[in-house]
């Protein structure tokens, strides 16, 4: 059970700075107060008080192109059973949201990779999917549905080439931490991208950005956000236990 309402004010400062902040429930067992932490990096962008506005009816703001972008915030939203980070990214035009990998960068503790192997398929001369965390350790299959010849190489860190082949599968273990580009010699169209990371508090963005990473241990992390074409800030953020943690991340050029 969720014992958390959500709710949330949308002040508008300047032109079109919009923040999405959520605050705290006055039901809640253990309250804590709505932090709201800008990144000192990013644009001077005030940051609206956070107000608990329990019973507010919840806004939607309206994003159009060209619109200011929103410096990140961070609020806490409550407690229960699990940590949690959630929220959402957001862009000029709300473009490019889908497939970024938002990730903790790094957690205390060693993580055992699965057992079993991620895999990419080749279909259609496309890699699905196209983004694809992984645990460091982690095995990754590269399956050639097609009738045709396919090669994966990537130029990319300790780089790597599987060779040409027909259908089944070639694999390798990912070793090192980093982002590999997946690339096709015989296809120039075809990309994907592997992240290797750290630890397995990492989710991949639905179309609307949204994204969810939960059972995150107690602690003070990095937030990162990886895209392909966009960058986001590094979101300091320290989570308590069974806290829930809402972020709303801007992706730039
Ligand atoms: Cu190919």
């Amino acid at each position: 059970m969720h014992a958390v309402i959500r709710s949330s004010a949308s002040p508008l400062v300047g032109a079109a700075l919009i923040l999405q902040l959520f605050a705290c429930s006055a039901k809640l067992e253990t309250e804590k107060p709505p932090a709201a932490t800008p990144n000192p990096m990013a644009d001077p962008a005030p940051l609206a008080p956070a107000h608990p506005a329990a019973g507010t009816p919840e806004a939607t703001p309206k994003k159009a192109a060209g619109e200011a972008m929103p410096a990140n915030a961070t609020v806490a939203v409550g407690a229960g059973p699990a940590g949690q980070v959630s929220g959402r990214l957001v862009s000029k035009g709300n473009k490019f949201l889908a497939d970024s990998v938002v990730y903790i960068e790094e957690v205390k503790g060693k993580f055992r990779a699965p057992t079993g192997p991620s895999v990419i398929d080749q279909k259609g001369s496309t890699f699905i999917p196209r983004v694809l965390p992984v645990l460091k350790g982690t095995r990754v299959v590269f399956d050639n549905g097609d009738a045709i010849d396919h090669n994966v190489y990537s130029p990319d860190n300790e780089k790597f080439d599987l060779g040409i082949w027909k259908s089944g599968g070639k694999s390798r273990v990912f070793r090192q931490l980093g982002v590999y580009t997946n690339l096709c010699k015989l296809h120039p169209t075809m990309i994907s991208y592997i992240l290797v990371l750290q630890n397995p508090y990492y989710a991949v963005t639905d179309a609307d950005g949204a994204f969810s990473i939960k059972d995150v241990p107690p602690g003070t992390y990095k937030l990162r956000a990886w895209n392909e074409r966009l960058t986001a800030e590094v979101v300091d953020l320290t989570i308590e236990k069974g806290q829930s943690i809402e972020v709303v991340l801007p992706l730039r050029r």
